[in-house]
């Protein structure tokens, strides 16, 4: 039969490896190519579907809306969306999944790295401007994050490279024969 298709959402702090990995499964999904394959990184959305949106949980709603929209219909397509944002709100994700799952496949991937890691790796130097008060309503500093409940996957990149971490997702999308 053919197969149906897939949205794989990554979730988690700023710095916590969600785009890392987002680009590696990206490219191994290229590798299998069966299928079309989306990938909806945070930074490119904002820039490109989302640049009048700011960080209010309004405007964050907003751009995770537009994400799982776009998501939805390479979904129904029969496509691999790689979605890749913050999405620090339960009740969006599940909004989100709700849409996605009448379509095809739904796997939310937690980047849990420990926020403690994702300031020590500081890559864009964000959280010492957080810090600071340089920038008001940082995630996991003065806004908040809601750990999902039960994610289909939880990654804590501390411990990882982004193959073994990928080796991990794509090993649980073969056995739920996603792929
Ligand atoms: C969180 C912010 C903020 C605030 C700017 N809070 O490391 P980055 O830089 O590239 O990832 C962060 C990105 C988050 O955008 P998303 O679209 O993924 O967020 S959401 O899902 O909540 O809509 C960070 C940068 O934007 N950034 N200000 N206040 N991250």
């Amino acid at each position: 039969p053919r197969k149906q298709g897939l949205t794989v959402f990554f979730t988690g702090l700023s710095g916590a490896g969600k785009s890392t990995l987002a680009k590696v499964l990206y490219s191994r999904f290229l590798e299998l190519g069966d299928r079309p394959v989306t990938l909806l990184d945070g930074d490119i959305v904002r820039q490109n579907l989302s640049s009048e949106l700011k960080f209010s949980k309004e405007h964050r709603d907003i751009n995770v809306r537009r994400i799982g929209f776009v998501a939805s219909e390479i979904t129904k397509n029969r496509g691999i969306a790689i979605c890749a944002p913050i999405a620090p709100y339960e009740n969006t994700r599940t909004e989100i999944r709700t849409i996605i799952e009448a379509y095809g496949g739904f796997v939310e991937v937690h980047v849990s790295t420990p926020i403690e890691e994702c300031e020590k790796r500081d890559r864009k130097g964000m959280y010492a401007k957080a810090r600071a008060g340089l920038i008001r309503g940082f995630t996991g500093v003065d806004d908040p994050y809601e750990i999902p409940k039960s994610p289909e996957i939880r990654i804590d990149t501390t411990q990882l490279t982004p193959d073994e971490s990928v080796k991990e997702i794509l090993l649980f999308l073969g056995e739920k024969r996603y792929i």
